[in-house]
């Protein structure tokens, strides 16, 4: 299988994924402006939306959209328990809070790309709407220690990667300690850290 990806964008959370699983992967880095992989090739013929990330699957499938991805990834090794069995009610809470960073905390970064033409009174009212939002996600890590329950899963790789963005919108979660004290165990993770220094963040 092949990711790709570019370094700290929301392909880190396939990325940890991929090494999490541990199945067999490379990656090919993609420039989001000029459209063009590492190797010079046009990535809209890979993805034509122009995102990261996609997976090209060892038949040359390309899948795309994060959430897909990393539920695609997860199930190749359910012993590694990064989501629950298809049917079980554990799964469609894990779902639910992938939906929720996707649509809630994801989306809301969207402002503050370098195309954005946002005047900053609005990037103001969207800082504080993703404040809000990580409150309350700080909420529920002071009752338990991964998003979604008691062990890690692809809700935490989602989550983790959007936690990284904060700093460069000057979104201050200094306050929010559990959040905190979360990220700061979840970058501890082998594979994390591995994923972090290949894409060049640590
Ligand atoms: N709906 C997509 C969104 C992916 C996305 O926002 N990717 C960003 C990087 S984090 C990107 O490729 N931006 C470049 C662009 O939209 O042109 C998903 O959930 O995977």
């Amino acid at each position: 299988m092949k990711l790709y990806y570019t370094p700290g964008a929301c392909s880190l959370s396939p990325h940890i994924i991929l090494r999490e699983t541990g199945l067999d992967f490379s990656l090919t880095k993609v420039d989001l402006k000029s459209k063009l992989t590492e190797n010079g090739d046009d990535f809209l013929k890979i993805n034509p939306k122009g995102q990261v990330p996609a997976l090209m699957l060892d038949n040359n499938v390309i899948l795309t959209e994060g959430l897909a991805v990393v539920l695609y990834l997860a199930d190749q090794k359910l012993d590694r328990n990064l989501v629950a069995p298809a049917g079980s009610l554990e799964r469609y809470h894990q779902i639910e809070w992938l939906n929720y960073i996707a649509s809630e905390i994801h989306q809301n970064f969207g402002v503050f790309s370098p195309t954005s033409a946002a005047p900053e009174s609005y990037r103001s009212t969207i800082r504080s709407k993703l404040l809000t939002k990580f409150t309350y996600l700080d909420s529920i890590l002071a009752k338990r220690e991964y998003i979604a329950g008691d062990h890690f899963t692809v809700a935490d790789a989602y989550l983790f990667t959007t936690c990284g963005w904060t700093p460069r919108i000057n979104l201050d979660l200094s306050q929010l300690s559990y959040l905190n004290a979360y990220i700061q165990k979840i970058k501890q993770r082998p594979h994390v850290h591995d994923a972090l220094k290949t894409e060049g963040i640590i």
